[in-house]
């Protein structure tokens, strides 16, 4: 059994060796997990509260309206399970709506926060007396291992549209996994972005608040707490950009003048160009045709698509 304090070690070593091997790379980068420590996950949850970041509240709607058909579609007597799950915020509208059908409700939350899966059992306990919540801590490689030994007919909810952070090829990879889980008759339940104008997507990426600018540089603030780095946050803009050919939205930090940064729990320094970029993420925007084709691509055979008005969002079911 490792310490916790062990268990500090082990976590800092994978932050230690993304960040050595992201910052020596050319263009220098950092991987977007960096970003959840608990400030990071804390400044998300105020990201999805922001009037241009319509994605969170625009997902709610779709499952606010359509519950009853998604469920209808997905087949009787169903164990859910939600990839990447947090505090399962938007969850709560498809399990309020599946114990009107069955008495009976089981639900795997999967994430890689234990105090998210705390406080989910917290809420989802109190809300509903006759769900059994079973959270599983772990990252998506152990996640979805836990998947193929749930019992059941499953409907795994994908949604929030984290399959964004992915690149195609991985996105494929995930979902070609998660789907070696799954049995005949289970379902996925895939929320993706749709791309949409760039009057929408950048002002959604670039506050007004300054929100994401926090959240995004908080990322420096991290290493410089965790590494003692001495990063200077005023130093660096956060830039967002859609990227229309890769349909994607990146962003990056910018580098407002050329200086020296120093990382002494890597013995790293960092000598920084003005202008010069660190990408931080990409957030994908799939079209229609892009959605059927990843799940194509992935073994899935996409069977309904619900979306909102102005077609903005898409929540997809598909089968094995
Ligand atoms: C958590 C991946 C869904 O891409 O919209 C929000 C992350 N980054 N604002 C997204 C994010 C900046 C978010 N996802």
């Amino acid at each position: 059994m490792a310490t916790s304090k062990q268990l500090q070690f082990i976590a800092n070593d994978a932050v230690a060796l993304a960040v050595r091997e992201g910052l020596s790379a050319t263009p220098r980068r950092l991987p977007c997990w960096l970003l959840y420590d608990a400030i990071g996950s804390d400044l998300f949850e105020q990201i999805t509260e922001l009037p241009e970041y319509y994605l969170t509240r625009t997902e709610r709607g779709i499952l606010e309206r359509y519950a009853g058909e998604i469920l209808q579609q997905a087949g009787p007597s169903l164990t859910l399970v939600e990839l990447g799950a947090g505090t399962a915020s938007k969850t709560c509208i498809l399990i309020e709506e599946l114990l009107q059908r069955q008495s009976r409700v089981l639900f795997y939350p999967i994430d890689v926060s234990p105090s998210a899966l705390d406080e989910a059992v917290r809420q989802l306990g109190r809300q509903f007396p006759a769900l059994r919540v079973n959270p599983i801590a772990a990252d998506y490689t152990g996640g979805v291992h836990a998947l193929s030994r749930i019992s059941g007919r499953k409907l795994v909810l994908y949604i929030g549209s984290s399959i964004g952070n992915f690149d195609i090829p991985d996105a494929i990879r995930l979902l070609r996994h998660i789907r070696q889980t799954m049995r005949p008759g289970d379902a996925l339940l895939l929320g993706a972005d749709f791309a949409k104008s760039p009057r929408i997507l950048l002002p959604a990426y670039d506050d007004a608040q300054g929100v994401t600018a926090r959240f995004t540089r908080n990322i420096l603030a991290r290493l410089n707490r965790e590494l003692e780095a001495d990063f200077c946050l005023d130093l660096f803009r956060h830039v967002a950009l859609w990227n229309r050919r890769d349909s994607r939205m990146e962003i990056y930090l910018e580098s407002t003048t050329s200086h020296a940064v120093f990382i002494p729990a890597l013995d790293m320094d960092l000598l920084l160009e003005a202008g010069e970029r660190i990408h931080i993420e990409n957030s994908y925007k799939y079209t229609p045709g892009m959605i059927g084709e990843l799940l194509r691509q992935s073994g899935f055979q996409l069977e309904q698509s619900w979306t909102d008005y102005h077609k903005w969002f898409g929540v997809h079911l598909a089968r094995v």
